[in-house]
């Protein structure tokens, strides 16, 4: 299914490597047509070419708008090669084969990118460039096209060895046209939302460009591939990988659970280090320095935190390095890291480190996506934090500083854990975590027993959470779970409030004397 190529149309805002591919093709004997600044280029490097308006008979008219719109441009792409009637339409209208197709369009991203003005962007809206780079990844049967000049060696190639394009590469490229078109209209769409309102909803959901196709899914048995959806916010989508193997579908999401989490830790603050398994926190702490906070976070669960994503909230530094790498660790993400750290960490050459340039701010804006059967699910980032939250003590007894400052970092860790979330922290650490039970007094139980395990682990006499406060991430509906809490040793309680049992949860607080302040706030998360 090898297709010759006798003519090309070229017509380009991109020129980058141009020039040296059109010398190339017309060297195989392929004639050249092309609009107007393109064919300048080529011309003034004494490259023989037709211009299209020739071609068409119509000049380039309304600056531009109108170059390639034309039956005997979209014609010689469009035809049928096999088919007698397409043909004979050809003949009859006197319109000649086009074979292969390079185009890049008018530069839209890069024109609203750099702040331009509505109607320098509306202009840089390319029409005739999408459609002719539609019909020709329509008819890939016969036709090769090129959007990008990454794949002008690949063209050549094919044409130098087998004197046309193969079927393989034709289809190739042409999922790469409608993916690059998709994209287009996608970043258009987006444009005018985010000009029409701060509210309209995104127009763009799943118009990524494709970054990396993954080795797999969630599983060997799925396939998977990883997308940018443009943004410059610092984070695992836009990290630089320092060493180690590439990054698996779990490593991405497990990875970017990790540093979504640790960045609602003002480094300004104090050190923050996160332990994350299975998308979820096993180990959050603050400490003096990171390699503090870290012992204080893997001392929560080190069982879990085998084989676990670390991530930083300050540069990574040396001590941090050489606690870390004493158990196995998959990825390491941190904004920065020091050369003495980067050193230590390069003698363990499967260790993947992840460097993001700074942390994403927890109170930006953002979109989620969530895919279910037949559709998708889009709602705005979990912005909300809890320091901008008021607090409401419902209890007897008011929470001592030390209570409230651990109040507020459960919570905080509580927003990155999936639902239900309970967890338990003592002295700017967590303590103990239950995640993603069914039922809260479940999360609860499962946290405390944790918290039991990890005194074993390092030969307490009692478990940590005696004496530390929980958090919940949304209402206790029964008093049952906070009477979990109580028993495990929690002294005071951080919740959003709102069930209509909260009367029977605060008089079970105060019952024990217990401290329980109400947020307003619900940080569900699945
Ligand atoms: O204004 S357009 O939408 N109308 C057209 O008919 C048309 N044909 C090609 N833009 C059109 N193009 C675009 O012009 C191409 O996609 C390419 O980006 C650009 C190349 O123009 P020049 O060769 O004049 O630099």
């Amino acid at each position: 299914d090898i297709r010759p190529i006798t003519r090309a149309l070229l017509s380009v805002s991109d020129k980058t490597g141009l020039v040296d591919f059109a010398r190339k093709l017309a060297g195989h004997g392929v004639e050249l047509v092309s609009t107007g600044g393109t064919s300048k280029a080529l011309k003034e490097a004494g490259l023989q070419v037709r211009d299209v308006s020739e071609v068409t008979g119509f000049p380039e008219m309304m600056d531009g708008r109108v170059k390639t719109l034309h039956p005997k441009v979209h014609g010689g792409i469009l035809a049928v090669r096999a088919d007698a009637a397409h043909r004979a339409a050809m003949e009859e209208h006197g319109i000649g084969p086009i074979d292969l197709v390079v185009v890049n369009l008018y530069p839209f991203e890069a024109t609203v990118a750099r702040g331009a003005s509505f109607d320098d962007c509306v202009e840089n809206i390319d029409v005739g460039g999408p459609a002719m780079i539609r019909a020709a990844a329509k008819n890939h049967g016969d036709v090769t096209v090129v959007v990008d000049p990454s794949a002008y060696a690949t063209v050549l190639a094919e044409i130098a060895a087998a004197g046309g394009t193969t079927g393989a590469t034709r289809r190739h490229l042409a999922r790469a046209a409608f993916a690059r078109t998709a994209a287009y209209d996608g970043a258009i769409a987006e444009w005018f939302s985010s000009v029409e309102a701060d509210t309209a909803p995104p127009a763009r959901l799943f118009a990524g460009t494709l970054a990396e196709e993954l080795r797999y899914g969630e599983n060997p048995h799925q396939q998977a591939s990883f997308y940018l959806s443009g943004g410059a916010r610092p984070g695992v989508a836009t990290a630089r990988q320092l060493q180690g193997k590439s990054l698996s579908y779990n490593n991405l999401n497990d990875t970017d659970a990790a540093f979504e989490a640790v960045a609602e830790f003002d480094p300004a603050r104090a050190p923050a280090v996160v332990i994350v398994k299975h998308a979820n926190p096993c180990g959050v702490a603050e400490g003096a320095s990171l390699v503090e906070a870290y012992r204080k976070a893997l001392a929560c669960d080190p069982t879990s935190a085998f084989g676990g994503i670390v991530a930083l909230n300050r540069t990574l530094d040396a001590e941090a390095a050489k606690a870390i790498v004493e158990i196995f660790t998959e990825v390491i993400v941190a904004p920065d890291v020091t050369d003495e750290a980067a050193a230590i960490l390069a003698t363990k050459k499967n260790l993947r480190l992840l460097v993001t340039g700074g942390l994403p701010d927890p109170r930006g804006k953002g979109t989620f996506v969530k895919s279910l059967a037949g559709g998708l699910l889009v709602q705005s980032r979990d912005n909300a934090v809890v320091d901008d939250m008021e607090l409401k003590v419902v209890t007897k007894r008011a929470p001592t500083d030390a209570e409230l400052a651990d109040l507020a970092f459960a919570f905080r860790v509580a927003k990155h854990v999936k639902s239900n979330a309970i967890v338990y922290a003592k002295d700017l650490a967590t303590v103990g975590i239950g995640a993603g039970q069914m039922s809260r007094v479940d999360s609860a139980r499962i946290a405390a027993r944790k918290a039991i395990d990890a005194a074993e682990v390092a030969g307490l006499a009692e478990p940590l959470t005696r004496g530390s406060v929980v958090a919940s991430d949304a209402f206790f509906p029964f008093a049952d779970g906070l009477l979990t809490a109580i028993e495990a040793g929690a002294t005071a309680v951080i919740q959003p409030g709102g069930s209509i049992r909260d009367a029977d949860v605060i008089a079970a607080a105060d019952a024990a004397n217990v401290a329980m302040v109400f947020t307003g706030v619900r940080h569900f998360r699945h």
